[in-house]
């Protein structure tokens, strides 16, 4: 089974409406430049810009029929109601997003998510037919005490509770270690944990959706790492941050190279 491989650029706090504006059109271009050439066998390449610039990103992909798909970095596990500062699944889905990140690590240290939130957020994105990419990962400590693949792969086993069926769903291996500290994993180190959480994705909820999932890896991934990790059985796709901001770098990635 093919798995068309994902290159998705988390913006995180950076780029206004009108920057965001001005970032897809000139990725647009640069991609057209290469002639559609996305990597060895053809990247989706996806963004997730700030809640506030979705509308700009929205508006241009549709009006100059970009092959860029977007999606939120974040989304509430409720419905609606009184949940000041919150964006629902709804939200997204109104605005065409296809992807919803969940439970991005500096979502979980930094706002304190819980794994038992997280399986909520999962099922709220595929209750309105977003694509969740459940992030997962561990910190240096985790790795230390625990090994490589214990804490993401009790990550996903926890954000996939009451989740049953064939869902889309991608999971992204962002150690917490490697994430804007320049230091990648290596490709070695990325597989062994991709190749577990494969393993569990089968466990959970089957062959089937285990061989159709994609698994992106995240930490520092730039144009100089891509190739070798895009090389690995059961790597799929990379989430990029801080490389994510500059066009060209971004469109090179998303060429694996
Ligand atoms: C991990 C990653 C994007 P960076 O947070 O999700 O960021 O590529 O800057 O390490």
């Amino acid at each position: 089974l093919k798995r068309v491989p994902l290159i998705a650029g988390n913006w995180k706090m950076n780029l206004d409406h009108l920057q965001s504006i001005a970032f897809v059109q000139k990725l647009a271009w640069t991609l057209k430049d290469a002639n559609h050439d996305f990597g060895v066998d053809g990247a989706e390449v996806a963004v997730f810009p700030p809640f506030t610039d979705l509308r700009s990103v929205q508006t241009l992909i549709a009006a100059d029929k970009l092959d860029v798909r977007f999606g939120g970095q974040d989304l509430s596990e409720h419905e609606s109601g009184a949940y000041t500062g919150e964006i629902s699944g709804a939200f997204l889905s109104s605005l065409d997003c296809r992807y919803v990140l969940v439970g991005h690590s500096e979502r979980r240290t930094m706002h304190g998510e819980t794994d038992e939130q997280l399986s909520r957020k999962v099922s709220a994105a595929l209750t309105h037919g977003l694509v969740p990419v459940l992030c997962v990962g561990e910190t240096a400590d985790d790795l230390e005490q625990h090994g490589p693949s214990a804490v993401p792969v009790a990550q996903l086993k926890a954000g996939l509770v009451g989740i049953s069926g064939s869902p889309e769903i991608v999971v992204a291996y962002e150690p917490v270690w490697a994430i804007g500290s320049g230091k990648a994993a290596t490709p070695e180190q990325a597989e062994q944990v991709a190749a577990r959480l494969r393993e569990t994705l089968a466990e959970v909820l089957g062959d089937d959706v285990a061989a159709a999932t994609r698994i992106l890896y995240g930490g520092s991934v730039k144009s100089a790492n891509i190739a070798s990790l895009m090389r690995e059985p059961n790597i799929d796709g990379a989430l990029v941050g801080g490389a994510s901001l500059d066009v060209a770098e971004f469109a090179s990635i998303s060429r694996f190279s």
